[in-house]
């Protein structure tokens, strides 16, 4: 673990440092309070800090407010080392943001457990992130392919279409189902299926831009939340992900199974003012007319209140490849 020591005393600096490497500590030094907060606010700055009191530049007290004075910021550990032995004095660092207090001169035993007591207190609190953090993405992620679960693509969604509201730019949205989906679960097992389901979502994220957010909307129906795309660019999108899923076979542990999907999709620039369920409504039916249609394809939605009326579009549909899925899952 690595320390800072603030410290402009050279000689009660030099027994810090030895005492610390000495302890396996690895020691930033810094000779007064001013090169310590520049020390702090590095991305990689250490976790721990022994502040003196007294220093040039900054004091003690004023680096304490100012670590504590952050937000976002790794938690730092502070140990203020001081001649001071008021009992105000104590108050007065404590209240400053200090996690400890030694007074000076320091007892090396007590500081070498003291610090050891802090490194306790900082590893319960990465434990703590790391565990919120589990949490955090347990309740976003769909556990079998990683990708958002249906809330969290449902609240991209809304938050979205504020935006394209409020921007005034387009937005795009996509309901893909895979094709005959049940026929691989059948011929194959659930286990297979399950390889196919994660396999088509990560290839569709693949083919995705960073900021477009694909989510597991159902079974083996996904839902993508595309900002920034009007009609033509929607339609592209859903295209190259059709195309992502067509252009190679899965590999299974059965060997290798072709798959296809259809495509519902929609985009801001053909309505005004239109909650989140009735777009997702308008490329739910897109979706149940591209599968009447043979599926494997992109269908546009055309008839949702408060759309601008684009008439429905179907674009791509491969009626040779959607025939020749068909035949193979029967
Ligand atoms: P269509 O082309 O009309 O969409 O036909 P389909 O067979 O894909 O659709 P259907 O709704 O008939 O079947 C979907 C299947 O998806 C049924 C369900 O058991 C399966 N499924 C849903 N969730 C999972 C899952 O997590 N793993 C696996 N292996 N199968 C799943
Ligand atoms: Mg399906």
């Amino acid at each position: 673990m690595r320390v800072l020591v603030a410290e402009d005393d050279r000689v009660s600096r030099a027994i810090l440092k030895l005492n610390l490497e000495k302890w396996g500590y690895e020691v930033v030094v810094c000779t007064d309070g001013l090169q310590a907060w520049s020390e702090l606010q590095k991305p990689d700055a250490p976790r721990m800090a022994i502040l003196d009191w007294m220093m040039p530049g900054m004091d003690g007290i004023q680096l304490c407010q100012a670590v504590r004075g952050r937000s976002e910021q790794p938690y730092v550990y502070i140990l203020l080392l001081t001649a001071k032995s008021l009992k105000e004095d104590l108050l007065a660092g404590l209240n400053a943001g200090a996690d400890d207090y030694l007074t000076k001169p320091m007892d090396p035993h007590e500081l070498e457990l003291r610090l050891r007591a802090g490194r306790r207190i900082l590893d319960l609190q990465s434990e703590l992130i790391a565990a919120r953090e589990d949490l955090h993405i347990q309740a976003t992620h769909d556990s079998l392919t990683g990708v958002a679960n249906r809330r969290a693509v449902l609240e991209t969604l809304e938050s979205e279409v504020v935006r394209a509201m409020r921007q005034h730019v387009p937005l795009g949205l996509i309901l893909a189902d895979l094709d005959h989906f049940k026929s691989i679960n059948d011929a194959h097992g659930h286990a297979v299926g399950d390889t196919v389901l994660r396999e088509a979502a990560s290839r569709m994220v693949a083919a995705l831009r960073p900021y477009d957010r694909l989510g597991r909307y159902g079974g083996e129906e996904f839902l993508i939340v595309a900002p920034g795309c009007g009609f033509d660019e929607v339609i592209s999108v859903a295209e190259r992900l059709r195309l992502a899923l067509l252009e190679e076979p899965v590999q299974t542990r059965n060997g290798i199974i072709e798959i296809s999907a259809s495509f519902g999709v929609i985009s801001s620039t053909q309505f005004n003012n239109v909650a989140p369920e009735a777009l997702i409504q308008a490329a739910d039916e897109a979706l149940y007319q591209a599968k009447a249609s043979g599926r494997n394809c992109v269908q546009v939605a055309g008839s949702v209140s408060g759309l601008a009326g684009n008439p429905p579009v179907t674009t791509s549909c491969s009626a040779s490849g959607s025939a020749s899925i068909a035949e193979r899952h029967g």
